[in-house]
């Protein structure tokens, strides 16, 4: 029983508890924008979370223009969500202070 993918009670229990993330349409994957005083703080984050997830074998799908990014998460090897998503995000919330 290797990594399993959330069920959809799971999935809103999750994301009540994240707050700040949602769903994406039409995708078992979720989302949230962070925003940055300007670029070296974005990608300072960015390069706390890529320690992260090289570590925990979790990658982040994300995009940023400056001062922002856009991060989706979702875990390819189960085509749905997983406690990896969740461990992800927990840990997005915690060093996205502002
Ligand atoms: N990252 N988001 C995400 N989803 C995966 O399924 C995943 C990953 N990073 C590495 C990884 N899987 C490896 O376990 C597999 O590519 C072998």
């Amino acid at each position: 029983m290797g990594l399993q993918k959330l069920t959809s009670q799971e999935q809103t229990d999750a994301l009540a508890a994240l707050k700040d993330w949602s769903l994406v349409d039409g995708r078992e994957a979720i989302k949230r924008t962070l925003v940055f005083k300007d670029f070296n703080a974005a990608f300072g984050f960015m390069t706390r979370v890529a320690l992260y997830a090289d570590k925990a074998d979790h990658h982040p799908e994300w995009f940023n223009v400056y001062n922002r990014v856009e991060i989706t998460l979702a875990t390819h090897d189960v085509q749905g969500l997983s406690i990896r998503d969740i461990a992800l995000a927990k840990f997005i919330n915690e060093i996205y202070v502002q």
